[in-house]
C-alpha cells in the first residue's frame, strides 16, 4: 500500500484563510509587476483597478495563447533576458512555438512543486525514478528532473524514445518509480507482457495527455504500480501545477503559486465549484514570465474541500476535454492550424502540388496515438496526375516538414482533388479522432 508523503507540509496543509491571505498578497504583487515590467500588460490593465479581494480577479482581463504568439518570443517576460536561467517552449497555434522563461528562483519554485507531486505520490527520498519524459524544449523531462532532485530522489534521465533501451534499464537498474505519458506506460506494459509482474516499479507519475480509468486500471494491473495523474502546462510552469496523491482523490493544485478559476467556456463568467468549465490560472510567484488569468483551454471542475490526507489546497478533477481544437498526441500538443500553416509552406515550396485541404485522422495503435494526415492533390498543379510515384514523393516531403514543425512522426497520404469534406457553412472539423473512448480519468 503506497502512502502519500509531503515535501513542504506547512504549506501543503496551511489553513485556508491563511492561504487565501497569502494568495491575495501575491496576486497584488503580480499585478504590480505586470504593470511595471510588461508594457503589453500595463496597457491591458490601464483602466483595471487593483484587486481588493480574490473575487476581483474575475473582473480582470484574460490572457490567451494568441497573446503569447503576438508577443513572440520574449515580449511578455517581466525580467531582462540576462536574468533568465532557462527557456522552454511548447507548440504554438502556427509554426512558431510558445516560449516561456524562468529565473533561478522560478526554477527552484518549480522544483518544489514537482517535489510535492512526487512525495505526494508516495515516492520516498532515496528511491530511483526512471524519467522517460522528453528532455529538451518540452517541460516534461527537465521539470520532473528538477523535482526529483529537490525531493532527494535519484533520477535516471532516460528521456523519451528508444524503447529497447528503456526496457533494458528498467530491468537492470530496478527503479521504484517511473514517469512518462500514460500512453507510453501502457505501451511498456504491453511490451513487458508477463515479465511486467516481476518489475521493480511501485509508482508511476503519468500525465501530459488525457487518459482514462480503463488505461489506469490496465497500467496499474500490468505493472503492479500505483499510477497518479500529473497536470501542468508550459505557459504556467510545466508539469507540477497539480497532481494526484497516492490516495487518488483529485489533483491537488499548488495553490500558493497558482490561483485557479473555473469559467464558462463561452461567457468566461465564473462557474461554481463542482461544475465543469475552463481552467484559468494565475501565477502568484513567477518572476520571469508571470501570467494573469491564463486561459488553459482545459475543461475540469474544482473543489476547495480539504482532502482526507490533510492537504488544504484546491483539487481539480482530471481534464475532461478541451475548449478548443488542440489535440494532444503522445503528449505533444498539435493544432490543426499549425498543420495548415506547415502544409501551405510546403505546398508553395514544392511547386503547389498539394492543396490546403486536409484532414487529420487520430487513432491508437496498441497503446500509442497515431496521426495520419490526408492531403488533397492541387487540381491546378501541372503534376496533379494521380501518378503514384509523384504522390509518394510529395507525401514524403510533407511528412518531413510535419516532423520538424510538429515534433512528432506522422503518416501522410495524397488524396484525389475534391475528395475531402468542405465546410457547408458551419464549422468544419478537420479532425477525425478514432481513439477508443473510455471513461475519462
Ligand atoms: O504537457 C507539461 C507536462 C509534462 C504535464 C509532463 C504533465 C507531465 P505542454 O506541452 O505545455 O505541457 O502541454 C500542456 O497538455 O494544457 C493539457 O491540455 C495537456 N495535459 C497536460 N497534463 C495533462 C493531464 C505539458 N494530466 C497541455 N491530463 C495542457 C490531461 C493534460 N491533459
Amino acid at each position: 500500500m503506497i502512502e502519500p508523503g509531503f515535501h513542504q507540509p506547512d504549506i501543503e496543509t496551511m489553513p485556508r484563510p491563511e492561504l487565501e491571505a497569502l494568495q491575495l498578497d501575491r496576486l497584488r504583487q503580480t499585478v504590480k509587476t505586470l504593470r511595471d515590467k510588461v508594457p503589453f500588460m500595463a496597457e491591458r490593465l490601464r483602466d483595471v483597478p487593483d484587486p481588493e479581494s480574490l473575487d476581483d480577479l474575475s473582473k480582470m482581463p484574460l490572457l490567451k495563447k494568441v497573446d503569447l504568439r503576438d508577443n513572440y518570443p520574449f515580449g511578455l517576460f517581466a525580467v531582462d533576458r540576462s536574468e533568465l536561467a532557462r527557456v522552454h517552449a511548447s507548440s504554438g497555434t502556427t509554426g512558431k512555438p510558445t516560449v516561456v522563461g524562468y529565473t533561478k528562483d522560478d526554477l527552484d519554485m518549480w522544483a518544489d512543486c514537482v517535489a510535492r507531486c512526487l512525495r505526494g505520490a508516495g515516492i520516498e527520498p532515496g528511491w530511483m525514478l526512471h524519467n522517460a519524459y522528453g528532455y529538451g524544449l518540452f517541460t516534461g523531462g527537465l521539470g520532473l528532473h528538477g523535482g526529483a532532485e529537490a525531493a532527494g530522489i535519484n533520477v535516471v534521465p532516460v528521456s523519451g524514445g528508444n524503447t529497447e533501451r528503456q526496457l533494458m534499464l528498467l530491468d537492470d537498474f530496478a527503479p521504484e518509480a517511473i514517469c512518462c505519458t500514460p500512453s507510453y506506460a501502457l505501451a511498456l506494459t504491453e511490451l513487458l507482457g508477463d515479465e511486467a509482474q516481476d518489475c521493480s516499479l511501485k509508482v508511476g507519475i503519468l500525465g501530459a495527455e488525457a487518459w482514462t480509468f480503463e488505461m489506469r486500471a490496465a497500467i496499474e494491473r500490468g505493472l503492479g504500480i500505483t499510477a497518479v495523474n500529473i497536470y501542468g502546462l508550459s505557459e504556467v510552469i510545466g508539469p507540477g501545477v497539480a497532481c494526484e496523491t497516492a490516495a487518488k482523490n483529485g489533483l491537488v493544485i499548488m495553490e500558493d503559486h497558482f490561483l485557479p478559476e473555473i469559467v464558462h467556456p463561452e461567457t468566461g463568467e465564473p462557474v461554481p465549484d463542482g461544475e465543469v468549465g475552463v481552467l484559468v490560472l494565475t501565477s502568484l510567484t513567477k518572476q520571469a514570465f508571470p501570467v494573469l488569468r491564463y486561459w488553459t483551454g482545459d475543461l475540469c471542475s474544482i473543489t476547495r474541500e480539504p482532502s482526507p490526507c490533510g492537504r488544504t489546497h484546491a483539487r481539480m478533477s482530471p481534464i475532461v476535454g478541451r475548449a478548443d481544437d488542440m489535440l494532444v498526441i503522445r503528449g505533444v500538443n498539435v493544432y490543426p492550424s499549425q498543420v495548415e500553416h506547415t502544409l501551405l509552406n510546403t505546398a508553395t515550396a514544392s511547386g503547389n502540388r498539394a492543396s490546403p485541404h486536409f484532414q487529420l485522422v487520430v487513432d491508437r495503435e496498441g497503446a500509442m496515438d497515431t496521426l495520419h494526415i490526408r492531403v488533397e492533390q492541387d487540381q491546378d498543379s501541372p503534376t496533379a496526375s494521380g501518378n503514384s510515384e509523384t504522390d509518394a514523393e510529395l507525401a514524403k516531403t510533407i511528412q518531413g516538414a510535419m516532423r520538424s514543425s510538429l515534433g512528432i512522426g506522422v503518416t501522410v497520404s495524397i488524396e484525389p482533388s475534391g475528395s475531402l469534406p468542405r465546410s457547408e457553412g458551419g464549422k468544419l472539423s478537420r479532425t477525425i479522432d478514432q481513439r477508443p473512448t473510455g471513461t475519462s480519468l
